[in-house]
């Protein structure tokens, strides 16, 4: 594979640890703030980022190339409401959607067929995780205190 190429994708797979890491901050706000159903989902999420980390990191390795792991700054552990939460991380899916864009044109420019199929999991993983993040912001938004509650209810069965 094209050196430059195996190098963007190694950026992103330690990006997706970095994601976990955004939201295994969040899922531990909300036990701090017994919102259980919000812990639950937030656990889910932590998970499906190193799951997205790993199928990079497999995919690198069954092309014959090298996974390099590296480190990242903290992520944010205190936040004012649960609206900035979502904010906050339909934002970041905003930013990992961007980038994986740029993969995407990068595995075009280079004729890497392979890479283009591989990427296109990550194009409709990337619609539905901002589609999730606008629906949880829409649902807070109209629903006040209470709405919470039962928001968090209904979020302990993802
Ligand atoms: Fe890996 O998609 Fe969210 O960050």
């Amino acid at each position: 594979m094209d050196k430059k190429f195996v190098e963007a994708i190694n950026v992103q797979l330690n990006f997706e640890i970095e994601s976990a890491h955004v939201y295994l901050a969040m899922q531990n706000y909300f036990a701090a703030h017994s919102l259980k159903g919000f812990e639950h989902w937030f656990q889910i999420q932590f998970r499906e980022e190193l799951e997205h980390a790993q199928k990079f990191m497999d995919y690198l390795n069954s092309r014959g190339e090298r996974v390099d792991i590296r480190g990242f700054a903290s992520p944010k552990n205190e936040f004012a409401s649960v609206l900035e939460i979502l904010e906050v991380s339909l934002n970041h899916e905003k930013e990992v959607t961007k980038r994986i864009n740029n993969l995407m044109a990068m595995a075009i420019e280079l004729k890497d067929y392979a890479s283009v199929s591989f990427l296109n999991w990550y194009l409709n993983e990337q619609v539905e995780e901002e589609a999730n993040f606008s629906e949880l912001i829409e649902k807070v938004k109209m629903g006040g205190p209470n709405g919470l509650l039962m928001m968090d209810h209904q979020l302990a069965k993802r």
